[in-house]
C-alpha cells in the first residue's frame, strides 16, 4: 500500500482566503465596479416565470441618473408629495440616528446602531408596501418604523429601557417590537427572521388572507443556514414574501467576500431556489420602491417570492461598539459610486422644481428640534444614568400566561440571593 505521507507529484492545493480591496490607509478607487446605466434594465411582467428572469440578479436596477433625473421602465412615477414624504422619512431616520448615537456616547444607553447611508432600503420599501403587510426586520431597519409614522419617543424609551419602555427592559437597545406597526420583534440571532417571515407568508396564504410578508437580512447573514432553509420553504410553497438582502459590503469587520460576494451576486442566490431575484441600487430610493412594488405585486398575484439584493454601503461603524478605522479605508464612504440616498432624492426633487436648498435646510432644522424635544421627554422617563427602571422582581414574568413552577423557583432564588448580598 502506498505511504499516504509520501511526497505527491500532483500540484499542491491552495486555499483561497478572501481579502477586501482596501484596508486602512489605502487609496480607494471603485473604477472596477460596473454600476450600469440608470434606466437600462428591462422591467418584466410580475407574473413572469422565475427561469425567464435569470439575467436580472446580475444587473443593477437604477432609476436616478447622475443629474437626478428618473429614467427607464422602473421609474415608479411618484408624485411630488410622496417624494417629499420619503425624503422627510429618510432625513428623520438620519436625525434620530445622530441623536441616539450621541446619547450612547453620553452614557445614556449602552448600545446603538445607525443605518446611515442605507435609509432608502427601508424607507423606500415601507412606502411601497401596504401598511398592514408584515415586516420581519433586522436591527438596521429603523427606517421602517419611522416611515410607518411610529412615534420616535416610543423607540427612544426602548433604547433607554426606561419606565416608558413597553418591552420592560427585556430587549437589547434598538431591538424594537411594534405589533401595531406590523413590525416583528427584532432578534439578535442573525437571520432567524427569514424563516419566520416565510412562515407568516405561508400561513397568510393558507388562510386565504391578503397580507404579504417582507424580511431583511444583511449580506453577511446570508451565510447562516436559516437564510437557505427560508429560501427553500419560500420556493416550495410559493410563499407571498419579499426577501431583502441588504448588501452594505460589511458584516462588522468581515467584508462581503466572506459571505460569497467574490463568486457571484447575492441576488443570484435566487436562481438556485427557482425564485425571482432582483438586484437594485440601494441608494436610489426610486429603484428600491419600484423593486419592492414589483415583488409585492408578484406575491399578491400568487406568483411567488422575490429575493431583492439592495446594493448599498454601511457609511458608519457597525454599532457603537465598533471602530471601522481598524479594518477598512476611511476613503470608501466618500468614494462610494452610488452616492448618498438623501442627497440623491433631494437632487431629484430640486431637478423637478419641487424642492430647494432653503426648504431642505429648514426641514433638517425642524427635524433636529423635533428629535431633541422627543429625546428630552424620553430621557425624563429614565436613562442608563438612573439605573434600572424595571424592577428585578418582574424579570421572570410575562413569558408564559401562567408562571410555571421552575420560573417561580428561579425568581425566588434570585431574590433571596440579592437580599443575602445586600443588593
Ligand atoms: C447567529 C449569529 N452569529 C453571529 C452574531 C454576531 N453578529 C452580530 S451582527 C454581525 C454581522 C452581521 O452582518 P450583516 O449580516 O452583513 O448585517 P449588517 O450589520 O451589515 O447590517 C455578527 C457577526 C449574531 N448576532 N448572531
Ligand atoms: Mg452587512
Amino acid at each position: 500500500m502506498a505511504d499516504p505521507r509520501a511526497p505527491s507529484n500532483l500540484p499542491p492545493l491552495a486555499l483561497h482566503v478572501p481579502e477586501p480591496q482596501f484596508r486602512p490607509g489605502d487609496a480607494v478607487d471603485f473604477a472596477s465596479f460596473d454600476r450600469g446605466e440608470a434606466g437600462a434594465v428591462a422591467r418584466p411582467d410580475t407574473a413572469e416565470k422565475a427561469d425567464a428572469l435569470r439575467t436580472l440578479p446580475y444587473a443593477l436596477i437604477r432609476v436616478l441618473d447622475d443629474e437626478g433625473k428618473a429614467q427607464g421602465p422602473w421609474n415608479p412615477r411618484l408624485d411630488a408629495d410622496r417624494l417629499r414624504a420619503m425624503l422627510r422619512h429618510m432625513a428623520l431616520t438620519r436625525a434620530f440616528d445622530e441623536r441616539m448615537y450621541r446619547a450612547q456616547r453620553q452614557g445614556k444607553t449602552s448600545f446603538y446602531m445607525k443605518c446611515t447611508g442605507e435609509e432608502a432600503t427601508s424607507v423606500g420599501a415601507a412606502h411601497a408596501l401596504d401598511h398592514d403587510d408584515m415586516c420581519f426586520p433586522s436591527y438596521r431597519q429603523q427606517g421602517l418604523l419611522i416611515a410607518r409614522d411610529w412615534p420616535i419617543g416610543d423607540m427612544m424609551c426602548q433604547i433607554y429601557s426606561n419606565s416608558g419602555d413597553r418591552l420592560k427592559g427585556r430587549q437589547m437597545p434598538i431591538m424594537y417590537s411594534a405589533r401595531d406597526a406590523g413590525f416583528f420583534s427584532i432578534s439578535g440571532n442573525l437571520a432567524t427572521q427569514y424563516p419566520q417571515a416565510v412562515g407568516f407568508a405561508m400561513a397568510s396564504a393558507a388562510k386565504g388572507d391578503s397580507r404579504i410578508a417582507a424580511s431583511w437580512v444583511g449580506e453577511g447573514s446570508t451565510a447562516e443556514g436559516d437564510f437557505h432553509s427560508a429560501c427553500t420553504f419560500a420556493s416550495v410553497y410559493r410563499a407571498p414574501v419579499i426577501l431583502n438582502v441588504i448588501n452594505n459590503q460589511w458584516a462588522i469587520s468581515s467584508f462581503s467576500g466572506f459571505a460569497g460576494a467574490e463568486a457571484t451576486t447575492f441576488a443570484a442566490r435566487a436562481i438556485g431556489y427557482g425564485i425571482a431575484g432582483l438586484r437594485v441600487d440601494g441608494n436610489d430610493i426610486l429603484a428600491v420602491y419600484a423593486a419592492t412594488l414589483w415583488a409585492a405585486e408578484r406575491a399578491r398575484g400568487n406568483h411567488g417570492p422575490t429575493l431583492i439584493e439592495h446594493f448599498t454601503y454601511r457609511a458608519e461603524g457597525h454599532s457603537t461598539s465598533d471602530d471601522p478605522s481598524k479594518y477598512r479605508s476611511a476613503e470608501e464612504r466618500g468614494k462610494w459610486p452610488l452616492g448618498d440616498p438623501v442627497a440623491r432624492l433631494k437632487q431629484h426633487l430640486i431637478a423637478l422644481g419641487e424642492w430647494d436648498d432653503a426648504r431642505h435646510e429648514a426641514m433638517d432644522k425642524e427635524l433636529a428640534e423635533y428629535v431633541r424635544d422627543e429625546g428630552r421627554k424620553a430621557e425624563a422617563l429614565g436613562t442608563l444614568h438612573d439605573g434600572l427602571s424595571q424592577p428585578f422582581t418582574t424579570m421572570f414574568e410575562d413569558i408564559f400566561e401562567e408562571q410555571p413552577w421552575h420560573l417561580k423557583e428561579q425568581s425566588e432564588q434570585m431574590q433571596a440571593e440579592r437580599k443575602a448580598a445586600g443588593i
